[in-house]
């Protein structure tokens, strides 16, 4: 299922202070990318964007934003981010919906995610769009403390929660991101590195699709990374999807999160990969959204 090699790694700084190393080096812009190359693949009314960077050793910077954008005439549903290294190596900032500078305020036009990392590294990141737009359900929050969680409704007659991300901080970093199994709303947790009180932007797509939801549970060892693969059934499209970590206690954090099976038939569905600071075993499930396709 895995299309570049992950080393599995350990030994290095543990939990809260690696986060707060990555995080408090300041942004610093610059050209280290040596090559941005795509794949757009369309399949059930749905426009799959594969976008692949190369980031060159050594970094200038630890905390940087990839983009996907839709196809001009799309509207972005979902996305993810995926990277080809190891444990203790990445650490996925945000992953929300994008407004690419146009002039409607609306955070349709693609996808972003923002990680931190130490080493050179291949990224991929990932917006499922399509023609007709969803709906935005938007909100800021103020992260005032170390794990903050939330949630926004998608609750509007034939709605259901596609996908969700937040923006805003170089110092918060993901934890939880996924529909709730049992209400129409979309849920959010992040770990604050900082002892500020950063304003968040947050980010749910809600549409009327068909859907039903995937979901896969596996333990993850101290030191360790490991990885949730949600399958869709039968001819199902994935068009959204993300991680749960039950014991959100700021020692496990996503590494990568993103769409399968986007580029060919067969099998779809959502792969998360975490990575556990702490000191024992945990457990997390991945999420992936399934929609019924919109034509032919
Ligand atoms: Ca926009």
């Amino acid at each position: 299922m895995r299309d570049c090699p992950r080393q599995m790694r350990g030994g290095r700084i543990h939990g809260v202070g690696r986060v707060a190393a990555f995080a408090s080096v300041a942004l610093v812009s610059a050209l280290c990318a040596s090559s941005a190359l795509g794949a757009i693949n369309s399949s059930g009314g749905f426009t799959y964007v594969t976008k692949h960077r190369q980031v060159s050793e050594p970094p200038t910077q630890i905390s940087r934003a990839f983009e996907a954008p839709c196809p001009r005439g799309t509207h972005v549903y979902g996305g993810g981010t995926y990277n080809d290294q190891g444990f203790g190596d990445v650490v996925v900032g945000h992953s929300a919906p994008l407004d690419g500078g146009d002039k409607d305020r609306r955070p349709d036009d693609g996808w972003k995610a923002v990680l931190n990392y130490l080493d050179a590294m291949d990224v991929y990141t990932y917006a499922i769009c399509a023609a007709p737009e969803p709906r935005y359900e938007r909100t800021e929050v103020e992260a005032d403390g170390a794990v903050i969680s939330w949630s926004l409704p998608c609750d509007k007659p034939g709605e259901w929660p596609i996908s969700g991300g937040t923006t805003g901080s170089s110092q918060v970093v993901e934890i939880d991101s996924y529909p709730s199994p049992v209400a129409r709303q979309w849920e959010f947790a992040v770990y604050n590195a900082s002892l500020t009180s950063p304003t968040l932007k947050a980010t749910a797509v809600c549409a009327k699709l068909d859907v039903t939801l995937a979901q896969h549970s596996v333990d993850v060892d101290p030191d360790e990374q490991e990885s949730a693969f949600a399958t869709c059934d039968g001819k199902r499209r994935i068009v959204g999807g993300g991680q749960f970590v039950p014991n959100d206690n700021g020692h496990i954090f996503g590494a990568a999160s993103r769409p399968i099976g986007t580029g060919t038939p067969g099998t779809r569905g959502w792969e998360s990969w975490v990575d556990n600071y702490g000191d024992f075993m945990q457990g997390f499930t991945a999420y992936g959204v399934c929609a019924k396709p919109l034509k032919h």
